[in-house]
């Protein structure tokens, strides 16, 4: 580890050079707050010499991945895994541009390929209508200075696009640092880091004379055939937002292009008398670090790809972000992970299907699920649409009818079986379940009229077990608990 601490220091040293105030790092970044002091410090200097230091970032992170530890005296590097038990501070949010309904969704997926840390990643479609996003945000970063950034950076798949699109960067900022986010009001932004315009061909820019460094080229012509681009289908691309070219919603670029630097930004903002532009969350669960698929048809519709190991630094404190795919549901913002061992009811699961305009599809990844001990009148569960239709009392025939007993036998069945197969503990309720799947393969819907007074007695009692264990007065409890 020694010859990393060497290297770190060496590389400071180098950026201590072009330091006009010191001979430590804490004086290094406050000098990076060009804008309170733009005569003292030479910009482009600091970038170059911050370029430096993010290959050694990148160096260290690997080395902490593979379980070394190893600091050097200013650069610090931690990675995170992020999965549906453990999120770390990030929310998937789905929704439509035009407030319509979202074709898309977002969750985490095994693969493709092999993703650049781990074995999954984010996994995004945005469906039909490429209005629709998905998103994964992050709201651990509220209130940073925008300038005390040192690394921003990604790795991108994309399995279907038209054109040149990939998953993006979205940041919410503060621009006069007042602590509500107002984008509406004119002053407030979003910035945009987009890999298809990072081909160096976007001229000008916004302050003019900036040069949007080429990444993953050259440029060649997309798949399609319609695009000058450097995104490639089928291939892990990484991106480094901190050196590339961003838009920005409300200080100049036109839903696009022009383009600029960060360091441009910032100018920009300075010369407006906005110095100290922060992060700043929408709420608590709309984070303002965004990677976002979608808001743009025609561009973005079918639009399938992924994202993996996201960094971002602070003042040179790095964390990477490794996504990972889990077999479990992922949470609601504020809601505990169902991989904690609790239950949830027929409704959250019928909310969690893919279906309704701002939840993820909890549901097809814990697919398939028998109703039923196989063969006769077994219902194998194969599609989120077949698993909403039976959690709303519809039955074997597809008919809604909520007195029909093997109706809310099958719906709290399933929803008990989703939590089970999402983590919870079912020992509660195994001797229910098999007597259900026992009575399930042999009867269906169409036999609830012709049961038994002692048979219907049965199905209900074995309902309502199922109902006290999802709703969380038997069993493990219910998450929200
Ligand atoms: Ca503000
Ligand atoms: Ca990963």
């Amino acid at each position: 580890m020694t010859h990393h601490q060497v290297s770190v220091k060496s590389r400071w040293q180098e950026c201590l050079t072009f330091s006009a105030t010191g001979d430590d790092v804490s004086k290094v970044i406050s000098a990076r707050k060009w804008a309170d002091s733009p005569a003292a410090f030479n910009l482009r200097k600091w970038e170059n010499c911050i370029m430096k230091l993010k290959n050694l970032t990148r160096t260290l992170i690997v080395v902490l991945l593979a379980g070394l530890v190893s600091f050097g005296p200013a650069v610090m590097a931690v990675g995170i895994t992020v999965k549906p038990s453990m999120m770390d501070g990030w929310n998937f949010q789905l929704g439509h541009l035009l407030s319509g309904t979202s074709t898309a969704t977002g969750g985490f997926s095994l693969g493709p390929g092999s993703p650049p840390l781990g074995a999954g990643s984010v996994h995004f479609t945005t469906g039909l209508d490429g209005n629709s996003y998905a998103q994964i945000r992050n709201s651990d970063y509220n209130g940073q200075l925008l300038s005390s950034l040192t690394a921003l950076s990604y790795d991108t798949y994309v399995a279907a696009h038209h054109g040149s699109v990939a998953p993006y960067i979205v940041l919410n900022v503060d621009v006069n640092g007042d602590g509500v986010f107002d984008p509406n009001g004119g002053i407030d932004d979003l910035i945009f880091f987009e890999p298809s315009y990072q081909t160096g061909q976007y001229v000008p820019t916004i302050p003019a004379g900036q040069t949007i460094p080429v990444q993953n080229g050259p440029v060649h012509l997309s798949e399609d055939a319609t695009t000058p681009t450097v995104v490639t289908q089928g291939v892990w691309q990484h991106w480094d937002a901190l050196i590339g070219g961003w838009w920005s919603g409300n200080y100049g670029g036109q839903g696009g292009p022009p383009l600029t630097l960060l360091s441009g930004y910032l100018s920009t903002l300075a010369g407006l008398g906005y110095s100290t532009p922060r992060i700043i969350n929408a709420d608590d669960c709309l984070g303002g670090v965004r990677i976002i698929s979608g808001a743009g048809a025609p561009v973005w519709n079918d639009f399938d790809g992924n994202v993996d190991n996201f960094t971002i630094g602070i003042n040179l404190s790095d964390t990477t972000y490794d996504f990972e795919f889990e077999n479990l549901p992922i949470a609601e913002c504020g809601v505990p992970p169902q991989g904690s061992g609790c239950t949830v009811t027929i409704g959250f699961w019928k909310n969690h299907a893919g279906f309704t305009g701002h939840n993820p599809d909890l549901i097809t990844s814990l697919l398939p699920i028998s109703l039923g001990s196989g063969g006769g009148k077994t219902i194998v569960v194969t599609t989120a649409a077949q698993a909403v239709a039976l959690l709303g009392f519809k039955g074997s025939n597809g008919v809604f009818d909520a007195s029909n007993g093997i109706n809310k036998l099958y719906a709290q069945l399933l929803a008990a079986k989703l939590s089970i197969a999402g983590g919870a503990d079912g020992s509660a309720v195994t001797a229910t379940i098999a007597a259900a799947d026992a009575f399930l393969a042999t009867k269906n819907s169409g036999d609830w009229k012709s049961l038994s007074k002692s048979q219907k007695q049965a199905v209900l009692g074995w309902m309502s077990t199922l109902e006290s264990y999802n709703s969380g007065l038997i069993g493990p409890g219910h998450c929200d608990q």
